[in-house]
């Protein structure tokens, strides 16, 4: 199946990070692609990826990077899909806050839905969630996705009642 969602990342660097984007999208089913396009380094086939993504059926694009982290600003500049950045805490971040401002603070005009440092996971959720808009399937997904989330809670608050809160402190 044609990729749906883009995921690409500053360096091979974040791939550890990044990589969580890409198994959440696999355990939804969703068709995806994964590769390295740099900002500073290769900023004419930034160029090229952000104009062609449209066109190549793309829906959503996941862009990480950190430190001086342009990809996911310059990436949103140049296609009008939905952009999800991811800030990576990455060997030339001063604390990853460098990483999330550089990509949370855009102008008007030019959004990037950032998510938590580090949170490639959520970007992969996210992207779904806004493919769900439009596919009941991956929507169902979804709804089994969150429904395993609170059973787990729900399974851990009756734990602790069960054995009480002391006995997880000792
Ligand atoms: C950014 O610089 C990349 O996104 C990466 O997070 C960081 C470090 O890149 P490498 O020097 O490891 O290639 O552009």
């Amino acid at each position: 199946m044609n990729p749906l969602v883009g995921i690409i990342m500053g360096s091979d660097s974040d791939l550890d990070i990044m990589k969580d984007a890409a198994t959440i999208l696999k355990q939804f089913n969703i068709p995806f692609e994964l590769t390295v396009v740099s900002a500073h380094r290769t900023p004419d086939r930034m160029m090229e990826y952000g104009r062609k993504a449209k066109e190549r059926g793309l829906k959503v694009i996941i862009a990480g990077a950190g430190g001086a982290a342009h990809l996911p600003g310059m990436i949103a500049s140049l296609t009008t899909l939905p952009v999800i950045g991811v800030p990576v805490k990455s060997s030339n971040s001063i604390d990853g806050w460098d990483s999330v401002l550089s990509i949370l603070q855009m102008p008007n005009g030019i959004p990037v839905a950032t998510v938590a440092l580090n949170a490639a996971k959520n970007a992969g959720i996210l992207a779904a969630e806004i493919l769900g808009t439009q596919d009941e399937a991956i929507s169902k997904t979804l709804s089994g996705y969150k429904k395993s989330l609170s059973d787990s809670v729900l399974e851990k608050a009756g734990k602790i009642k069960k054995e009480g809160w002391e006995n997880r402190f000792d």
